[in-house]
Formats: structure tokens, sequence, C-alpha cells
């Protein structure tokens, strides 16, 4: 898959959050609880460094419920606190407050002598993973800008979370160079790099393989007129045509296709669907 995903400005936000983290006590790592390792940025946790952090597999009402409470145990096993959070719902705000500023206070190094001040916390992630979305929910009001394609968090911006938690927003950031394949599929799937830099047909092909092998039956679930003997490719043609995405002289319009069911997946309407599963 050739995709250009590592525009300028990730850079200069490598930087930027660089500089940021030296004022913050602690770090809220917002993962897709879809793809909780795909969409952990190594070139972040380089910067963290040994900074408290606190996860959050975020978009949790789109993923396997059972896979969240593994990955859950998973980070646990690795001495790192994950919460599954939803973060367009406000259910479980309040905890995840209490838990980003007891983590924090917990491994507080600064001096017993300084007044006691708000939590700072930065809120960082990949690209469209929910950071803004994450924020609003905490503060109960739309402060943070959202939108559902990735970069729409451009400066920095500080929110108060009632007196005792301050939190960061940050873009969403990237890295140059993904370990594998699959990585580069799970993030052009969940919809954290944009669509127009990546083949929307091979994605949805990818999805549709993936979803054959680990779900098989949720695809002639949802589509009635699918069976799992056609193709991928096959498959994706047969759901074009059903839509009625046809271009002149009666043939598929494969990208209109791929780009509907990659809609139908972001969007849940195939069901709750991890991606990516804990090995151990
Ligand atoms: N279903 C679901 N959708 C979510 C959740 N969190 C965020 N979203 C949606 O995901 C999209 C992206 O949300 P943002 O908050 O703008 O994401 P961001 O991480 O700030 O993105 P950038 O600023 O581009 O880096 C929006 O359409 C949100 O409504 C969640 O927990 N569940
Ligand atoms: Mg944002």
């Amino acid at each position: 898959m050739q995709i250009q995903w590592y525009p300028g400005h990730m850079a200069k936000g490598k930087k930027l959050l660089l500089e940021q983290l030296k004022l913050v006590d602690i770090v809220i790592e917002v993962l897709d609880a879809r793809i909780p390792i795909s969409s952990a940025n190594p070139d972040v946790h380089k910067l963290i460094g040994n900074k408290p952090r606190v996860v959050i597999l975020n978009k949790e009402d789109l993923a396997d419920p059972g896979c969240t409470k593994e990955w859950i145990s998973w980070f646990k096993n690795r001495g790192i606190i994950a919460q599954g959070f939803d973060s367009t719902a406000h259910k479980g705000a309040v905890n995840l407050v209490k838990t980003v500023v007891n983590v924090s206070k917990s491994k507080m190094t600064r001096k017993k002598f300084l007044l006691p001040r708000a939590t700072r916390a930065i809120v960082v992630g990949i690209p469209n993973v929910g950071k803004s979305t994450l924020i609003n929910t905490l503060v109960r009001k739309k402060t943070a800008k959202t939108g559902n394609k990735p970069g729409v968090t451009k400066g920095k911006q500080w929110v108060r979370i009632l007196s005792d938690l301050e939190l960061l927003d940050t873009p969403g950031l990237l890295w140059p160079k993904f370990e594998s394949l699959d990585v580069g599929f799970h993030l052009a799937v969940t919809g954290a790099i944009k669509d127009q830099v990546f083949d929307l047909v091979e994605v949805a092909i990818w999805l549709l393989n993936k979803l054959k092998t680990d779900y098989p039956n949720i695809l002639s679930q949802k589509y009635k007129f699918f069976t799992l003997d056609q193709s991928s490719a096959e498959l994706l043609e047969l759901f074009g045509q059903k839509r009625g995405f046809l271009q002149a002289g009666g043939s598929t319009d494969l990208e209109k296709s791929a780009l509907a069911l990659l809609h139908d997946f972001r969007n849940g309407k195939l069901g709750r669907i991890t991606l990516e599963k804990p090995l151990n």
C-alpha cells in the first residue's frame, strides 16, 4: 500500500509536544479500542519517557466488548492503567477524571512545600482518535473543535475541568514508517489517515478479507446478499451494485463502493469489531 501519511506539520507537532510535555504532570494517551497497538505512536512513547501515563481505549462503543476487556488486562499486566471509553457518551467521565488525578498524585515528584495546584494533563494520540471529543465530554461542553476526519485540531488548547484537572488538547500525530502493512491498513480503515492518500479499493478489500476471517457471520448478517464463498473483490462489486454505485456504461464504481463500506465500518453499522487482538 503506497501512502504519504507523514505531512510536514506532524514533524513540527512532535517538536511542540516535547515542549508541552515539560508543562504537564501526566499524559493521557488516547488509543483506538479497535486497534490498541497500531494506534500507539512509538515516537510519542519515546518522548513521553517515564512520565506517568493513563491509556484510554476510546471508541469502545465500536469495539468488540470482550476484546476491550482483554486489552485492559493486557495493559494491566504491563503495569499500565487502561480504561475503555466512549467519548460520545458521558458515562464514566467522573471516574476517568478521578483516575487521572489519582495516578498523577501517586507519582507526583513536585516539592511538597509548593502550593497545591490542579493536575495538568496532556491528551495525545493519532489523528481522529477522539482526543478533542474526549476533552469536550470531560468538560461537559463543546470547547475543543472536533470532526470525523484526521487533522481537525491544529494549535494547542488548555481546558480546565472543575478545579482539579487541566487538560491540554494536541493535534493528532502519526509516525514516518509503519512497522508492518497491517498497521497501515488498520490506520486507514479506522480513519486515522486521510482517505485521499491511500487506495480505497485495496483497503476495502483488506477489510473484507479481515472480516471474513475474524467475524465470518457479520457480513452475511448485515448484507443479506453476501456469501462467504465469494472473493472479497466480488463482494465489493456486489456491495456497490446493491447500493447503486454505477458508472456510465453500467460498471460498478468501486471507489465509491469502497468508501461506503469503510463508512459503514467506521460508523459501527457492521457491529462492534476489534481488528487487533491481544496475543497473550
Ligand atoms: N463512536 C465514537 N465516536 C467517537 C468517539 N470519540 C470520538 N468520536 C468521533 O470521532 C471523530 C473524531 O473526533 P475528534 O475528537 O475530532 O478526534 P481528534 O483525535 O481530536 O482528531 P484530530 O484533532 O484530527 O487529531 C468525531 O466524528 C467524533 O464524533 C467515541 O468514543 N465513539
Ligand atoms: Mg482534535
